[in-house]
């Protein structure tokens, strides 16, 4: 492996900046509390970290609209305060990766202030504007992320503009090749400063059909049905075009003028993402992609099998960003709590699966403690999303409450302000950091682990083979020597193996000769020669 390509079997740590540390008692998290409390991800072991948008933002989505992509937002602090933010993490050997939101921004961003102004402005085709049909309804049946319809009427251009997520976050127009040179423009900005990389927001939805097609009504029966499903992933008119492909070539070519740089794309809402992640990070494109498939509720040995065969019987030279949480998901402890008996030998095992997985990793804050969400009424969300589909969805709120570093402490030791923009609650404080600085917890686990696996060239870059095993076992080999076997279920189970294991990580196990029993969310990792 080259060295320029430290992120190949890479683990990157996941802040949400509003609720990592708060330095200045307002209540909400900043750069300052990142950098003070880089040592506890230094010592995890992990080798990057990504971090959620801190750039100027009317946070209407929490930072995912940017009205300024070159500066700080003043809640998170300054433009100096990131460049100490990086240095501090340089030192400590961890790279950082920031998240780059280019397929729409803010409508306070001043472009979209100017391109609204009137129809023929120099801004006024770097945004998505339409006539409105005859009878004044919005051009298309295209709906948003967030509810609703995509298009949003403006009274001083008489036209609608398009919005993937929330009106106030207009999509780009990247069919003008200007549009594309300033935002790569603005992402040459933070390289010339430092950075090691970038997440790319919803990397799937820059484009949208030139011709604003409907997309078509039955489109999810469709796409399931269709005798060649991945074709059919270009049909949802309003993402997911194939111009997107020599967009990505263009990231790819500014970031090679760079040395060791690198990009993980996020993959929304596609009906075969694991498909188009692979065709995103082959040839000279993005260096990583991460989807949903393992971010929601499926937890059987076929599911996780499926998603990692596929990706590389398709795409043998891509490469994958696994993760099972983040700040849009519940935290996955609490969503496959229906397949275990304990909630920290759930949290052990996952670690120790997601980390043996082939491809590289993606952690979420708090999830090194076995966190799961924090239950929170109505008057508490903060999550348009929450908001909007309330209470049938819960929405983002109850996966970004703050982080619980001493739970002697107030607010678990986040903040020192009388309220937090999220509240610390109850449950979340049995795992503090500082409660779990003990040797058989969750967070002594992933040191282990994280250690087991930097250590290891069969679990960081062995192919992952797999053998062939009944429900609830999921079982692998990661390069020659180093098998993998999970017990997926609460109760117990038997298997044979053909040679003997030696364990190195276990939980819940007991060997007699070949034969293995699992206990309840049981593993064991360890050498094995051949299977
Ligand atoms: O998420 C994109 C995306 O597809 C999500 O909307 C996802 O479908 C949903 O959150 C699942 O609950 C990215 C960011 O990660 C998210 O935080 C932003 O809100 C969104 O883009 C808009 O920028």
């Amino acid at each position: 492996m080259a060295k320029n390509e430290w992120w190949r079997g890479s683990v990157t740590y996941q802040i949400y900046p509003r609720s990592f540390m708060d330095s200045d008692g307002d209540g909400v998290g900043d750069l300052p509390g990142i950098t003070q409390r880089l040592p506890h991800i230094a010592s995890l072991g992990v080798d990057a970290i990504w971090i959620s948008p801190v750039f100027k933002s009317p946070m209407k989505d929490m930072g995912y609209d940017v009205s300024d992509y070159t500066d700080i937002d003043p809640s998170f602090g300054t433009l100096g305060d990131f460049d100490a933010f990086v240095a501090r993490a340089h030192a400590l050997g961890l790279k950082v990766i920031i998240d780059q939101v280019i397929s729409h921004s803010s409508d306070e961003h001043p472009y979209f202030k100017e391109s609204r102004k009137s129809r023929d402005n120099s801004k006024a085709d770097w945004y998505v504007w339409a006539d409105p049909n005859l009878d004044g309804t919005p051009p298309n049946n295209w709906q948003a992320i967030f509810g609703g319809g995509a298009w949003e009427w403006d009274a001083g251009r008489r036209q609608y503009y398009f919005h993937n997520f929330l009106r106030e976050q207009p999509d780009w127009n990247f069919h003008n090749p200007e549009v594309q040179d300033h935002l790569l423009g603005t992402m040459k900005f933070w390289l010339d400063r430092g950075v090691d990389g970038f997440r790319l927001d919803t990397v799937n939805f820059y484009f949208h059909d030139r011709l604003l097609r409907d997309n078509p009504a039955n489109y999810l029966e469709w796409s399931q049905d269709a005798v060649k499903p991945y074709d059919m992933q270009y049909c949802l008119y309003s993402k997911n075009q194939p111009e997107n492909l020599t967009f990505l070539e263009r990231i790819r070519a500014l970031l090679d003028q760079y040395d060791a740089r690198a990009t993980v794309g996020e993959v929304g809402d596609a009906h075969h993402a694991i498909e188009m992640m692979g065709e995103y990070t082959s040839g000279k494109r993005l260096n990583m992609a991460y989807s949903f498939d393992m971010l929601g509720p499926d937890f059987s040995a076929e599911h996780f099998r499926s998603r990692i065969k596929n990706f590389f019987d398709k795409a043998p030279d891509g490469w994958p960003c696994w993760a099972f949480s983040n700040h849009d998901v519940p935290r996955h402890v609490g969503r496959w709590m229906p397949h275990a008996k304990d909630q920290d030998d759930l949290a052990r095992q996952a670690a120790a699966m997601l980390l043996s997985f082939e491809g590289s990793v993606c952690l979420y804050q708090g999830e090194e403690l076995g966190q799961v969400d924090t239950l929170l009424e109505f008057e508490e969300l903060t999550d348009p999303q929450g908001i909007n589909f309330w209470p049938e969805a819960t929405g983002r709120d109850g996966c970004r409450t703050p982080m619980v570093w001493d739970a002697g402490q107030p607010h678990g030791g986040f903040s020192i302000a009388e309220k937090t923009w999220l509240p610390v609650k109850n449950p979340q404080l049995i795992r503090a950091v500082s409660a779990q600085e003990t040797e058989g917890s969750v967070l002594s686990f992933y040191r282990e682990m994280l250690a087991l696996r930097k250590d290891s060239a069969d679990l960081k870059l062995g192919k992952q083979v797999f053998l062939d095993l009944p429900e609830p076992l999921l079982g692998y080999m990661r390069g020659d020597n180093t098998l993998c076997l999970f017990n997926l279920s609460a109760a117990s189970v038997t298997c044979e193996l053909p040679a003997n294991i030696a364990p190195v990580l276990q939980q819940s196990l007991s060997l007699k000769g070949n034969s293995v029993t699992l206990g309840a969310n049981g593993f064991v990792i360890g050498t094995h020669s051949g299977v």
